[in-house]
Formats: C-alpha cells, sequence, structure tokens
C-alpha cells in the first residue's frame, strides 16, 4: 500500500473515531455539570465559587481573545506579499514592559478579589430566625471548623466508610439519643447547617456540587464546611457523590440532600427518632429469644 494513502485513511478515520470516543460524554450529564462553570444554586458558598470561577474564566477569555487577535491581526498585517519580504521586527522595550507590567497588574487584581471571595465561602453566614432551631457550637481547636458569627447552626456529623455515609444529628444534648441516617440527608431550609466531616477506614471525600466545595475524610482527623439552603429550594434533592478514590465501590458510594422547610424537617426528624426507638424495642425482644436458648427464625 502505497504511504500516502495510508496517512490518508487515517486521516480520514480520525474525525469519526474521535466523535465516537467523545460522544459518550454527551449522554454523562453529571461528567459535563454546567457545561462551562460550576454547579452551584443550593448554598451561598456555591454561589460564590460560581461566581469566583465566572470573574476568572470572563478575564481569562479576554486576554486569550486579545491576544490571539492581535497575533493573527500581526500575522496578516506584517506578511509577505508581491515585490516585499515579510517584516522582521524585533525587540520594543515599551511594549515588553508594558505587557510584562500589565500582565503582573491583572494577577494581582485577580489575587485580591479572590481573597475577598474567599471569605463568602468559607465563611459560614447565621441561621435565619424562621430556620430550624440551632445550637451554639463549641469551636473545635486545631481544625479548619468556622462557625457563624453568632456562634450558633445545626450540626451535622458525617462519618464516611466503605462505602457509604452516616450522618448523626447532633442535637447538643449529651442525654437523648441522636438521631442518624444513611445515604440520605434531610436539611432544614434556612439554616445554617455545619457539617464535621470525617472516615472511619480510608479517606473519601464529601462533595455535593449545588451545595458547596469538596471536603476529604479522613480517619481521626475533623474536616468541616457548611451549608445553608435557601427557602426557595424547598423540595429539592441535590446529588452527590464521594470523590476520592476509595476502593472497588467507590463509584456507588452516592448520596442525596434532601431539602426541607423546618416544619417539615422536625416531622422527619420526629419520624426518625420513632422509628430507631422501635427498632430498639425490637432489637431488645429479639435479644431476650436468645438469652432465653431459643433459635432466632
Ligand atoms: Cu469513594
Amino acid at each position: 500500500m502505497p504511504r500516502k494513502s495510508l496517512v490518508a485513511r487515517l486521516r480520514k478515520g480520525f474525525i469519526p473515531l474521535a466523535a465516537a470516543a467523545s460522544a459518550p460524554l454527551f449522554f454523562a450529564q453529571n461528567a459535563s455539570a454546567n457545561w462551562i462553570s460550576t454547579e452551584h444554586g443550593g448554598s451561598p458558598n456555591a454561589d460564590a465559587i460560581h461566581s469566583l470561577y465566572l470573574i476568572l474564566m470572563i478575564t481569562g477569555l479576554v486576554v486569550f481573545f486579545l491576544v490571539e487577535g492581535l497575533l493573527v491581526y500581526t500575522l496578516w498585517k506584517f506578511r509577505a506579499g508581491r515585490g516585499h519580504e515579510a517584516q522582521q521586527i524585533h525587540g520594543n522595550t515599551k511594549l515588553e514592559i508594558g505587557w510584562t507590567g500589565g500582565a503582573a497588574v491583572l494577577v494581582i487584581i485577580l489575587a485580591v478579589v479572590s481573597f475577598f471571595k474567599l471569605g463568602e465561602i468559607r465563611d459560614p453566614p447565621n441561621s435565619d430566625a424562621s430556620g430550624y432551631k440551632t445550637t451554639t457550637i463549641a469551636k473545635d481547636p486545631g481544625t479548619n471548623q468556622k462557625i457563624p458569627p453568632d456562634g450558633k447552626a445545626m450540626h451535622i456529623i458525617i462519618t464516611a466508610f466503605q462505602y457509604g455515609w452516616r450522618f448523626t444529628y447532633d442535637d447538643g444534648d449529651p442525654s437523648t439519643p441522636n438521631v442518624y441516617a444513611y445515604r440520605d440527608l434531610y436539611a432544614p431550609t434556612n439554616t445554617t447547617v455545619l457539617l464535621d466531616i470525617t472516615s472511619q477506614d480510608v479517606i473519601h471525600s464529601w462533595w455535593v456540587p449545588q451545595l458547596g466545595g469538596k471536603f476529604d475524610a479522613v480517619q481521626g482527623f475533623h474536616n468541616w464546611t457548611w451549608f445553608k439552603i435557601p427557602a426557595s429550594k424547598a423540595g429539592s434533592v441535590f446529588r452527590g457523590q464521594c470523590a476520592e478514590l476509595c476502593g472497588r465501590n467507590h463509584a456507588n458510594m452516592t448520596l442525596s440532600v434532601h431539602a426541607l422547610s423546618p416544619a417539615d424537617f422536625t416531622k422527619w426528624l420526629a419520624d426518625k427518632q420513632a422509628q430507631l426507638e422501635q427498632a430498639k424495642v425490637e432489637g431488645a425482644k429479639q435479644r431476650a429469644v436468645v438469652d432465653a436458648g431459643e433459635t432466632l427464625k
């Protein structure tokens, strides 16, 4: 086979091959997220991440089109033509100082804007008066914990494990048992929820894109973050996924955050509490059977 036709064939085959390889991406909606920016809408920290992302991306695009546009213009303007060669231009001190200084100023501006935005992303606001009842949070020194200005929030302990999530609703009262749930986290709107993230085995990572950034779950260590779902999102479900490869079932380590109005949440919590109490009673009955020496059916 002549060499030329092989190259031509490869070239011909490349486009359909590339198209076929990238086509599945269009069906993986979660992989494409928001197409060009981050997911948001469930919590002010996610919104702040999104707006910072847009500021950086738009600035980057403006610089890109400015530089590439100037390059294309220069290629066209100083090109070779009939009767003259392409112009060869070397060195322009003013211009070089200009674009070096300009780029440095731009980087400084972006850094300052990012630091201002960091507060919105990291610092939890106060709960609303219409939110679910909050408890005073005792600050955990030696961690990255941030607490709202009034020191109050709802406290949920997230324990990741191979392969799931346990959510413990800490009511701040050591004399009553805490309600807990797996995989589905129910949360009240208008309420600042502080998340205390840890793991009971390997490293996992908490990530619900619409509710904010990603946080590692590490055994023996506590990572803190927060969310505050607006009232308009009551009834919404936010999907999440472990974002740290943690073993063979990592892909199945999904979770859902269900937003409920504070009234609905109070009801949910009471129902869950009753279910757990009932399970304890049933457990005690089964234990009594075993203790009596009978066989469990
Ligand atoms: Cu995982």
